[in-house]
């Protein structure tokens, strides 16, 4: 009987132990603020301003890319997902900009464009399951920063 407890005691310490060395478990969306703007390259050889944003439930990174007006674009929408279908879309008549593209799962889309209008334009993912919130609203948006 005596034994018996204390192995049960043992047991228990040793569960602690695991539990306070995994910690708890990391909050999504807490590293997204901290990524910086993205300052998109022109490159050198064909002039165009090319990037890679990736897609993640619910999260696009960089979510803040800062672009030149009157030059090309080239975005590679890259979704890192397995299941979850997302898109990206980014629309402002007055800018001339209207991009709505799918990207499935595990899916690289290529998004070409020339912005001429300064300004700060925001994009999101318009997807949602019937109920639930949309990934825009579960964080899924960035800016796009024409300077
Ligand atoms: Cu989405």
């Amino acid at each position: 009987m005596g034994t018996g407890r204390l192995h049960f005691c043992m047991g228990m310490l040793a569960l602690l132990a695991i539990f306070s060395v995994a910690g708890p478990a990391p909050v999504a969306g807490v590293d997204q603020a901290q990524v910086p703007p993205l300052q998109v390259p022109v490159d050198q050889l064909d002039g165009i301003q090319r990037a890679t944003i990736i897609l993640d439930s619910y999260s696009y990174t960089p979510n803040h890319l800062i672009i030149q007006s009157g030059k090309p674009v080239e975005l590679l929408l890259t979704s890192i997902t397995t299941i979850t279908p997302h898109n990206f879309l980014l629309k402002n008549e007055a800018a001339g900009l209207s991009i709505e593209r799918d990207v499935g799962s595990g899916r690289t889309v290529t998004v070409q464009f020339t912005a001429m209008k300064p300004g700060i334009y925001p994009f999101h993912c318009d997807k949602k399951l019937l109920f639930f919130p949309s990934h825009q609203e579960k964080g899924m948006e960035g800016t796009l920063e024409v300077r």
